[in-house]
C-alpha cells in the first residue's frame, strides 16, 4: 500500500545559501520521496506565496501533515495535491507556504514511484516512448536579478537545437560556457557568476549578444550540429509602470520599442526562444511581439503565466504567446503543474519545464521534463545545482535508473 504515514519537514540550505523547506515523505510499505522547494529572486507577481521557511514549515505542520498521514495515497498524486490546497485554504498557497507545498508533492509523487519500482518519469508520464528529449537551456551569460553589474537583459540561453541526443546537448552547453569565458578573456573582461552559474560581466548587452552568438558558432563547428541560443529577458524587472517604460540604465523604451527592439534581436540573430519579452502585465504587448516572430522563435510566458491556468487561459485567448515557462513552486504542487501543460499542450503552446536561480541538489524537473514530453527544459549549463537535472536527464536518457 502507498498510504502516506509520514510527512517530514526540513530547512535545507539552497544553492544561494539560504534555507529551503525539503520534505520527506514516507508511506506503509516502506515507499519513500524527497524533495526540496526551489526560490526564485525575478518572482512574478502573480506567483503562489513562498513564506519563510521556518513558517512554512511550521504552518505546513499544524494544517497540512494531519491531512496527509494515514489519509491519502503517495500513488495518487491528485488526491495528494487536493489535500495540499484543502489544508491550506488560500487561492495562492499563502496558508501553508508554496514551498512548503511543492516539497510535499514532489516528495509525495516520489514515493510513489518508489513504491512501484518505476523511475519517477515513468510514474508521472506513464506511457513516456523514450524518443524525444527535452533540448536543454543552459544560462551562459546573465545580469538582471540574478547578478549586480552585468546585463540587462537577465539570461542567455545556449540552445543546442541540433542536437542528436540529450548528452550531446548537455556538453554543448557547458562547451558554450567555456567559450564565453575564453572570450571574455580575450576581451580583457574578468568576471564572477550570477546565481545560476552563468558569467556574469560588466558589459553591455549588445557586447554580450556579440559574445554568444560567437561562442555558439565556434561550438557549432566543432560539434558538428546546430547550437544556437535565446534570452530570458525578464522584463517585468525592467518595466517602469509609473513612466511605462522599460528601463536600460539611462536609456528608455517604449513598449512598441521595445516589442520592435525585441523583434529585431531575434531576426538578427535568429533567436530561437524569447522568455519575457515584455512586463507580466501586459498581455497585448505579447501578443503584438508574437504575431511579428512567433512563426520562427517561441514567445514563451513566465512571470506573464506563472505556471496559472487562469492567466495562461487569458493568453491563449489573446494569442499572447506559443509558449509557457512551467516552475511547479510558482503554482505550488505538481497536480497544477500538470494542468499547466495539458491546457498549454492543447491549445498549441510548448510547454518548457525550468528550474528557479535558487535551487537545491534536487531532479525533480528533469523528470517532470520527459514525463511531459515537453521540447525544452530550462536548467542551466554548470554548477552543482544545475548538473544535478543535467545528469538525471543524461541517466533517464541512458536507461540507468
Ligand atoms: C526565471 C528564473 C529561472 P528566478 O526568471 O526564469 O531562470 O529566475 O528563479 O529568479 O525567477
Ligand atoms: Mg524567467
Amino acid at each position: 500500500m502507498t498510504l502516506v504515514t509520514d510527512v517530514r519537514l526540513r530547512r535545507v540550505l539552497d544553492s544561494r545559501g539560504n534555507p529551503t523547506v525539503e520534505a520527506d515523505v514516507l508511506t506503509e510499505s516502506g515507499g519513500f520521496g524527497r524533495a526540496a522547494a526551489p526560490s526564485g529572486a525575478s518572482t512574478g507577481e502573480y506567483e503562489a506565496i513562498e513564506l519563510p521557511p521556518g513558517e512554512a514549515i511550521a504552518n505546513a505542520r499544524e494544517h497540512a501533515v494531519p491531512q496527509l498521514e494515514g489519509r491519502v495515497y503517495a500513488g495518487n498524486q491528485r488526491e495528494v495535491d487536493a489535500a495540499l490546497r484543502g489544508a491550506d485554504g488560500t487561492d495562492d498557497f499563502s496558508g501553508i507556504g508554496a514551498n512548503s507545498a511543492v516539497a510535499i508533492s514532489m516528495a509525495a509523487a516520489k514515493a510513489g514511484a518508489d513504491v512501484l519500482g518505476a523511475p519517477l518519469f515513468q510514474h508521472l508520464g506513464g506511457t513516456f516512448r523514450g524518443e524525444n528529449f527535452p533540448t536543454p537551456l543552459g544560462n551562459v551569460v546573465g545580469g538582471g536579478e540574478h547578478a549586480a553589474d552585468a546585463t540587462y537583459i537577465q539570461e542567455f540561453l545556449a540552445a543546442p537545437v541540433g542536437a542528436p541526443n540529450v548528452t550531446d546537448a548537455v556538453f554543448a552547453n557547458a562547451a558554450v560556457h567555456a567559450a564565453v569565458a575564453d572570450i571574455l578573456d580575450e576581451r580583457g573582461e574578468s568576471c564572477g557568476k550570477g546565481d545560476e552559474g552563468a558569467w556574469a560581466p560588466s558589459i553591455d548587452d549588445a557586447e554580450a549578444f556579440e559574445i554568444v552568438d560567437e561562442a555558439t558558432d565556434v561550438v557549432s563547428s566543432d560539434v558538428g550540429f546546430e547550437v544556437g541560443f535565446g534570452l530570458d529577458v525578464a522584463a517585468s524587472e525592467l518595466y517602469d509602470a509609473d513612466a511605462e517604460v522599460y528601463r536600460y540604465g539611462d536609456d528608455e523604451k517604449t513598449t512598441d520599442e521595445q516589442v520592435e527592439y525585441i523583434a529585431d534581436l531575434v531576426r538578427e540573430y535568429d533567436l530561437v526562444y524569447v522568455e519575457d519579452p515584455l512586463d507580466e502585465d501586459d498581455y497585448e504587448g505579447f501578443a503584438d511581439l508574437t504575431e511579428r516572430v512567433g512563426e520562427q522563435t517561441l514567445v514563451c510566458g513566465d512571470d506573464l503565466f506563472v505556471t496559472n491556468t487562469e492567466r495562461l487561459r487569458t493568453g491563449i485567448d489573446l494569442d499572447a504567446a506559443n509558449s509557457i515557462l512551467i516552475k511547479p513552486n510558482q503554482i505550488g504542487t505538481l497536480a497544477d503543474a500538470f494542468d499547466a501543460v495539458e491546457l498549454a499542450v492543447r491549445n498549441g503552446y510548448d510547454p518548457v519545464i525550468s528550474h528557479r536561480s535558487g535551487e537545491t541538489e534536487d531532479a525533480t524537473i528533469a523528470h517532470l521534463a520527459v514525463a511531459t514530453d515537453a521540447p525544452f527544459i530550462k536548467t542551466g549549463a554548470v554548477g552543482g545545482e544545475r548538473t544535478a537535472k543535467l545528469n538525471e536527464l543524461i541517466r533517464i536518457a541512458d536507461d540507468a535508473l
